[in-house]
């Protein structure tokens, strides 16, 4: 299973006080073709809950479900995976307890770590931050899209991008070799999320497009 090319992470404090499954429900609507449930502050049982509720939220329309950081969560709600950074749970240990279907996705900061993640098997490695960004403060600097280029010629995987992206810069980070663009403020943060996620489903699926003709595998 792909992750497609619209990647939403979620972040409760940044909805404009709208409930997390409505800003979700609409950015499905508006093309998002994967979500990541990213609690960095809930305790155990409301995490729980908030997987429950998009879990049940998403099989309607078959979008599949990432929990970051979390494989105990995503074991216990049956998501259909785990977004992992390098801090957490290792590769091999997530995939004995996921098992072979789950999606698991890795973030990279550093060449080391990109070249490290080709004996995994991934669904998709996580270019971490493409900019730097007020919504992850926590990061070691950016890799820009150079980075992400370089990224691109190093790595098996298909690579999702993420940090600082938005209508005006997803093109650029598709092009220089995103397979995926992840976002946060882009949709949660939108007036309207469902629009949002238009827009920008438009211009990726524009730039992988313009992208497979430029350079046919
Ligand atoms: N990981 C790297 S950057 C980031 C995460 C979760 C936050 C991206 O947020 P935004 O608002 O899309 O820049
Ligand atoms: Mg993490």
């Amino acid at each position: 299973m792909n992750v497609g090319p619209l990647y939403l992470v979620t972040d409760r404090s940044l909805t404009r006080g709208r409930p997390l499954e409505e800003v979700v429900a609409r950015a499905v609507q508006g093309g998002v073709t994967v979500v990541q449930l990213r609690e960095k502050e809930a305790p155990t049982r409301s995490f729980v809950e908030l997987a429950r509720q998009l879990k049940a939220l998403l099989a309607l329309s078959g979008v599949p479900l990432l929990i970051n950081d979390r494989v105990d969560l995503a074991l216990a709600v049956g998501a259909d995976g785990v977004h992992i950074g390098q801090e957490d749970l290792p590769y091999p240990l997530a995939r004995q307890l996921l098992g072979p279907r789950a999606l698991i996705g890795l973030s990279v900061e550093t060449e080391a770590q990109v070249l490290a993640a080709e004996d995994c098997d991934l669904a998709y490695l996580g270019v971490s931050p493409i900019f730097p960004t007020p919504t992850k403060t926590d990061t070691r600097g950016s890799w820009g899209l150079d980075g992400l280029a370089r990224v691109r010629r190093l790595s098996r995987h298909p690579l999702v991008a993420i940090g600082g992206l938005n209508a005006a810069n997803a093109g650029a980070a598709v092009t220089a070799g995103a397979d995926s663009i992840a976002v946060v403020s882009a949709i949660c943060l939108a007036e309207d999320p469902r629009e949002a996620a238009t827009t920008l489903s438009a211009i990726i699926r524009q730039a992988l497009a313009a992208r497979r003709k430029e350079r046919p595998v």
